[in-house]
């Protein structure tokens, strides 16, 4: 990688960071409904994956998504008004923090139904496969989502149509308040490709070079039209499930555990130890992350609600 390339990865993941953090805010504030599921530890992850994607891989996501659009190109502004519920927002303020979703960047969402986007994510790669597109799909997902019927459908039909897609399972220990050993018969979710024949490998999700890595390699491999491979990529979400959550099915010491191996502040010391970048650098990057993301909020607030018009408007596709 180029000097601009690791810097670049090193912004994306403070970025997010701040924005997540912008986003609890207002949350607290009354200015976002519904849910908000915080992507705050698990930010190496889609940094690292969607940095290895060609622009033509299509990426598709659950209901953590924040991150995601950001790593693949939607600017913070939209985001966050997207957050707000504003007409700006990169779902025209109608999708919230659960829908967003942004085909020209090839950012397919953004699902609120667990699972229920890894059968969307299957039809995606036969679609490619069948118009012989050079295109891969990564399908990102929890670990909770591997115990769901569609989980089990969609990997069976990717392996026996050999479809050109990355399987990407986010095992962050928990889905909502219960620990995977409470909810999957197997601790090791990669095992679950396995009994579908598919090549997998696990991930250690809070170094985002090693994710890169991996998911540099995997991408490869499936290109090359080897038919589906599987990445089980281990991390930790430092908040609770959504806002709100009480978080008594786990000790702070387990949390305090997993937050002293930040992935931010991994990568930093990994840049700074490697002579890739300087402290001054770094410090640049983080003032510039924030400069954006109170930019950000301040262009989402002052943006305009949705006309009740649009209500009936990008509903369905024009005949
Ligand atoms: C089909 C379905 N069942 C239940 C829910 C409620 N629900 C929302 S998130 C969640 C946990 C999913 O955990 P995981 O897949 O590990 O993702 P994480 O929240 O850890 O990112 C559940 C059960 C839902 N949204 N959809
Ligand atoms: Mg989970």
């Amino acid at each position: 990688m180029e000097k601009d390339e690791y810097l670049d990865l090193y912004h994306q993941m403070v970025l997010i960071r701040l924005v997540e953090e912008a986003a609890a805010q207002l949350y607290q504030q009354g200015k976002i409904g519904g849910f908000l599921h915080l992507y705050i530890g698990q930010e190496a992850v889609s940094t690292g994956l969607i940095s290895a994607r060609k622009p033509q891989d299509r990426v598709i996501t659950a209901y953590r998504d924040h991150g995601v659009a950001i790593n693949c190109g939607l600017p913070a502004n939209q985001v966050i008004a997207e957050l707000l519920g504003k007409a700006t927002g990169v779902s025209k303020g109608k999708g919230g923090s659960m829908h967003m979703a942004d085909v020209s960047k090839n950012y397919w969402g953004g699902h609120a139904i667990v699972g229920a986007h890894m059968p969307i994510a299957t039809g995606l790669a036969l679609g490619d496969q069948y118009q012989k597109n050079d295109a891969v799909t990564i399908c990102m997902f929890g670990d909770g989502a591997s115990n769901i019927g569609y989980f089990h459908e969609a990997l069976n039909l990717s392996k026996v149509w050999k479809l050109p897609m990355v399987w990407v399972c986010e095992n962050n220990q928990y889905g909502m308040g219960t620990a995977v050993d409470r909810a999957s018969a197997v601790s090791e979710i990669r095992q679950k490709a396995e009994g579908y024949c598919i090549p997998n490998e696990c991930v250690d999700g809070m170094d985002v070079l090693k994710v890169r890595q991996a998911a540099e390699e995997a991408i490869a491999f499936v290109r090359s039209g080897n038919g589906p491979f599987f990445l089980e990529i281990e991390t930790y979400r430092f908040r609770g499930h959504s806002m709100g959550d009480p978080e008594r099915y786990r000790k702070p010491e387990e949390v305090r555990k997993w937050q002293e191996n930040d992935p931010i502040g991994i990568y930093h010391r990994t840049l700074v130890d490697q002579g890739l970048a300087s402290e001054a650098e770094l410090d640049h990057l983080e003032e510039k992350a924030e400069a954006e993301t109170a930019a950000a909020v301040q262009f989402a607030e002052n943006s305009p609600e949705p006309e009740p018009e649009a209500l009936f408007e990008h509903i369905y596709v024009e005949g």
